[in-house]
């Protein structure tokens, strides 16, 4: 492999954007050179390449191209290689998909966070449990009709499962707890494949001078 042309991903292992790109591209059959970010010391090439300073961001210098963001990143993947029995990116312009997508980033996640940092208390906490299980809801009713979100797994599935694993993280019983069988079956359908073992390791800290560390994304598997 051919390592000076393959693009590169500035990543951090546990979250949950990155993870999006990380698996996208795993699924896409997409070599890169992984990055490893520390977030709380940012190294001036990677704000330099994206001055906003998050993660993920994915640079493909020999096609002049830098994506900054995970949504971009995963439709991008898809696009670029749709793995064989996948629903194309077209889900992503229906209205019930958008509507997911969209009570995710503005109801779920800031409820998730809230939770997860322990920020809330008393009425408010009670607020953010219901945000929360109002999104679950919705998701099992969909998720008990069909195995993915929409009939075939697709760009919405990764948009959506890492941040829920974030709250399974924080409390590996909510789903049990709730009765959301449907969203736990499908959850764990993601995180136990094998290309979330793939992308979920442990890399050390970005320097400059480090050797590249090659993520070989030709592993054949698939989702279904
Ligand atoms: N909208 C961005 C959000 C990415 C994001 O917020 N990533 C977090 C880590 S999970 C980050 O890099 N935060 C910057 C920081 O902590 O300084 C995306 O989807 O790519």
């Amino acid at each position: 492999m051919d390592i000076s042309t393959l693009p590169v991903l500035y990543s951090f292992k546990r979250c949950p954007y990155a993870i999006r790109a990380r698996t996208a591209l795993a699924f896409a059959n997409i070599d890169y050179i992984h990055r490893e970010i520390n977030l709380r010391d940012k190294h001036p090439i990677f704000l330099e390449t994206s001055p906003k300073g998050t993660v993920p961001v994915f640079v493909d210098t020999h096609n002049d191209m830098i994506i900054d963001e995970s949504f971009d990143i995963v439709v991008y993947a898809l696009q670029t290689n749709l793995p064989k029995g996948w629903m194309n990116n077209e889900v992503l312009d229906l209205k019930s998909s958008q509507v997911i997508f969209e009570k995710l980033n503005k109801e779920a996640i800031p409820a998730i966070r809230s939770i997860k940092y322990d920020v809330t208390h008393g009425a408010d906490r009670d607020t953010a449990t219901d945000q929360i299980n109002q999104y679950l809801l919705d998701l099992d009713a969909l998720l008990s009709k069909h195995r993915f979100l929409v009939d075939q797994p697709s760009a919405l599935d990764l948009l959506v499962f890492p941040n829920l694993r974030q709250l399974t993280i924080h409390d590996p019983q909510w789903l049990k707890k709730y009765g959301f069988a449907s969203v736990e079956r499908w959850l764990d359908c993601w995180i136990s494949h094998p290309i979330f073992k793939k992308v979920f390791v442990t890399h050390p800290q970005w320097e400059e001078n480090q050797r590249p560390i090659v993520t070989d994304n030709q592993h054949g598997y698939s989702m279904i």
